[in-house]
């Protein structure tokens, strides 16, 4: 190759694969959804091959309303834009446009051993609550089938999502040694802040989009009030300093949420409000999460309502992801014995 042809080949830079469940209820999702995975998928967007999906198949194990799920798939695809994912820099489309999704979790399921799903913590949890079905049993493996498809290097999520990253790369490595390498093995991508934000009613369950009070969530469509609202009745610690500290859950996570919203460090934020009581520090915490969200939510609804423009986004990004997901499927059922046909 001429060193000239050698410089117009685009360099490949590492895949980044990660998506979220349209289970939204009526609320959308959460500044624990946006601190502990969107924020980062923005910031990756400049130095890697970005795919962000909606994971809508995986939402079918809760059997939500069609008419819900079809809006809240919307919903997610508009908050993704509005949180600032280019859909000229990212892939961005619904799993159940991609029909290899579920093709591929087929072969992992015969892979994955029953134990291994049964030890899933999120099935145990969930399935303790309702009587679970077989598809949220083997809901981890459609999870490796989703990120295994695009040869994926990096997944960025929060932290309650690494034991099913686990299960992804070890599929993906029992796979590629029976039948010799077919899937890249990737790698979990877990922020070192605000991987795990706190319910503002209980400071020892994650903030959840799901959760039945409203008062413990704070939602990126929240308006201003609201916002203040839920911080002003966040619960706290025994005692009234600002201080972070292992038996102080909840303020802990209240500092942890100011440093993210306004940059400062845990001991900057201790300094500033040392001789300070409760009632300050959370008035502060509530200007700085309107900041942060407000820009955000304003977006979300011009995006939302071009319902035309979603569509075109949703569709050229379905149309890249089937490129690139039934190339990684053929290969897979090849080496498994499939036959091929001739001239199709
Ligand atoms: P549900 O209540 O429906 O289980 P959820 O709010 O926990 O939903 P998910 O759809 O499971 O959200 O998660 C989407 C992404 O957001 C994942 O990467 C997950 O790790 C991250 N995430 C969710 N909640 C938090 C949180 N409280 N802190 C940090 N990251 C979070
Ligand atoms: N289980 C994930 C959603 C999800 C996902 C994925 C995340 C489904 N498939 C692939 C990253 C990569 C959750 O956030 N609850």
């Amino acid at each position: 190759m001429s060193t000239q042809a050698q410089k117009e080949q685009p360099t490949k830079r590492p895949i980044i694969f990660s998506g979220m469940q349209p289970t939204s209820g009526a609320g959308g999702l959460t500044i624990g959804n946006y601190i502990g995975a969107l924020k980062n998928w923005v910031e990756l967007q400049n130095d890697y091959d970005c795919i962000y999906f909606i994971a809508d198949l995986h939402a079918l194990t809760i059997r939500p309303e069609p008419a819900a799920l079809r809006k809240q798939t919307l919903d997610v695809a508009a908050m993704y834009i509005a949180s600032g994912i280019d859909p000229d820099k990212s892939v961005i489309f619904a799993q159940s446009h991609v029909p290899a999704h579920a093709q591929c979790a087929w072969l992992l399921n015969c892979f994955a051993s029953m134990g291994e799903c049964q030890k899933m913590t999120q099935f145990k949890e969930k399935s303790e609550k309702h009587s679970a079905s077989v598809g949220l049993f083997t809901y981890p493996v459609l999870q490796a089938a989703d990120i295994l498809l695009y040869q994926t290097n990096l997944v960025p999520v929060g932290a309650d999502q690494k034991q099913h990253l686990e299960l992804s790369r070890n599929l993906a490595e029992r796979f590629n040694h029976y039948y010799s390498d077919t899937f890249t093995v990737p790698e979990v991508f877990i922020p070192k802040v605000g991987a795990r934000v706190m319910s503002l009613q209980d400071p020892t369950k994650k903030m959840s989009k799901s959760d039945e009070n409203p008062k413990a969530t704070i939602f990126l469509t929240d308006s201003a009030d609201e916002i203040r609202n839920k911080i002003k009745r966040a619960v706290t610690d025994s005692g009234t300093d600002i201080r972070a500290a292992e038996d102080r859950p909840a303020v802990t996570n209240l500092i942890e949420l100011y440093g993210i919203a306004t940059g400062y460090t845990q001991a900057e934020t201790e300094a500033q409000f040392e001789s300070k009581g409760y009632a300050e520090f959370k008035s502060a915490l509530a200007d700085a999460m309107v900041a942060m969200v407000e820009p955000i939510s304003k977006r979300y609804q011009e995006i939302r309502n071009d319902k035309a423009a979603l569509n075109a986004i949703l569709k050229k990004g379905a149309e890249e992801a089937n490129r690139r997901a039934t190339r990684t499927l053929r290969k897979a059922y090849k080496k498994m014995g499939m036959v091929e046909l001739e001239n199709v």
